[in-house]
């Protein structure tokens, strides 16, 4: 999973997720507002592996 900024700056980038697994990681200091979210394996985003996250 790789979370941007409004910019498409890459703010955090996870390990690989094998399917039916999940991951967490941290992020610090990340200022209000709202990024983006996607699956970097190819294609997937395409696919509607990707969401919003908002940070208020
Ligand atoms: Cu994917």
């Amino acid at each position: 999973m790789v979370i941007t900024d409004s910019r498409g700056n890459i703010l955090a980038h996870s390990e690989r997720v094998k399917p039916g697994h999940d991951h967490v990681f941290t992020l610090d200091e990340v200022p209000a507002g709202n990024y983006r979210f996607y699956c970097s394996n190819g294609g997937h985003a395409a696919a509607g592996m990707t969401g919003a996250l908002t940070v208020t």
